[in-house]
């Protein structure tokens, strides 16, 4: 897509700088017995899956504003996210949408193939109707009053399942958008119940080498109430549902003040922890460029990763999940693949002996720096290095740009003329 040679051509113009920093650096790492060498291999084994949804430009109530060249169909959005596979060598992986993206399942291994890209967890939509559908979920889908569309909606749920298999794809990501607008509009329990009995049917169609994420969500597109409100409902859900079920995290489905990474310690020392959708947030699901807003809280959430790194059979999705409204999402995806490897670079040089001594000593302020130590040091360097090492780009933004891939494909693809609203 973009080539090698131009790869290669822009990373030879910056190569000998970096090196001189990584070698800066390494010292640096060396002085507090960290080994720069494993760290960047950790890193460079690094993989984060894309949405396919994030490919295309993303909206608000208000509009949408789209962009020159949106891929318009899966296999142009797959384009994208091989694009930005070869850039960063970070994103080995594309999340699916269905129905959004539902296609011909030997066409779409097809073409993963090209693009050396394999398909991580499969998302089911109720959220919305299609034109062919028989039921509404306006008033719900998994948790609705009536049969026939709970029925429906665990029907697609196991379609989703079915087209997954033949992709390649090892877990199914159920996101519903039940809830209420208003106090009194539904019985809490009674939804919940019926919920729970979809959610079961579902786990039943599971196959045996599967995984399936629940994902909560504080408010909307329900915004008195969400059948899975938080990690406490999601927690008690993956724990009725049996051992292949767990819980999603999605850092923007949360209140602004909720400590996020503590909720990650929980779900792990509880053995459920599915997996996440990075984003960053100020206010609410504002699905912002992940390490945008709060790097630190991203770095927290990283760090508590690191730390459980070694529990037996730890390990969870990491997947992106962004609206991109006002950038080109292929540089917003590439940024953001980056800053969570950025993240996880830092809490990799962490001292977690000191911190486990100044924790059992009751030094609040040295454990504080013992983590501000790590998260101040500028490991770019080590991104860069292994991306160069993997024939990606050093700069990947910069070498996109060079490209000019955005302008080839707009000359290729049909204008896009959707302006309506529409929050992803
Ligand atoms: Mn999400």
């Amino acid at each position: 897509m973009i080539g090698k040679d131009r790869i290669a051509a822009a990373n030879e113009a910056a190569e000998a700088d970096l090196r001189a920093e990584y070698d800066a650096l390494g010292a640096v790492l060396d002085r507090r017995g960290i080994d720069i060498a494993a760290v960047k291999e950790k890193v460079a084994g690094y993989g984060i899956a894309v949405p396919s949804w994030g490919v295309g430009t993303g909206g608000t109530r208000f509009a949408r504003f789209p962009g020159a060249g949106e891929p318009s169909t899966i296999f142009d959005k797959l384009d994208d996210c091989g694009v930005i596979h070869e850039l960063t060598g970070a994103t080995p992986r594309v999340s699916l949408h269905v129905p959004w993206d539902d296609a011909n399942p030997a066409d779409l291994v097809a073409k993963g193939e090209e693009l050396g890209l394999g398909f991580d967890a499969i998302n089911s939509n109720t959220f919305q109707d299609q034109a062919e559908q028989a039921a509404s979920y306006k008033f719900g889908s998994l948790s609705h009053t009536r049969e026939e569309v709970r029925s429906q909606a665990v029907e697609h749920n196991l379609y989703c399942i079915e087209l997954g298999r033949k992709i390649g794809s090892r877990a199914l990501t159920i996101w519903v958008g039940d809830g209420s607008n208003f106090p009194g509009q539904v019985n809490f329990t009674r939804q919940f119940e019926r919920y729970l009995d979809s959610a079961r049917q579902i786990y039943a169609g599971l196959p045996e080498d599967w995984r399936l994420f629940t994902e909560h969500k504080i408010f909307e597109p329900a915004f008195y109430s969400t059948v899975v409100q938080d990690w406490g409902t999601n927690y008690l859900i993956a724990t009725e549902l049996g051992d292949r079920a767990s819980c999603l995290v999605d850092l923007g489905h949360h209140a602004p003040t909720v400590n996020i990474e503590m909720i990650v310690a929980r779900l792990i020392q509880f053995g459920k922890l599915g997996g996440f959708h990075f984003n960053d947030s100020k206010y609410g699901d504002d699905d912002l460029d992940t390490g945008s807003i709060d790097p630190y809280r991203l770095f927290l959430v990283f760090n508590e990763l690191v730390e459980a790194a070694d529990v037996p059979g730890f390990d969870p999705a990491h997947m992106l999940d962004q609206s991109h409204n006002v950038t080109d999402p292929i540089e917003s995806l590439m940024n953001s693949a980056m800053e969570v490897q950025r993240a996880y670079a830092q809490a990799l040089i962490v001292d977690r002996g000191a911190l486990g001594g100044f924790q059992e000593e009751n030094d609040a302020l040295m454990a504080s720096e013992t983590l501000k130590r790590a998260f101040r040091t500028d490991v770019t360097p080590i991104l860069q290095m292994a991306r160069l090492e993997k024939g990606c780009a050093i700069d990947p933004v910069a070498t996109y740009r060079a490209s000019d891939y955005r302008g080839k494909v707009a000359d290729e693809r049909p204008v896009s003329t959707s302006g309506g609203g529409g929050i992803v």
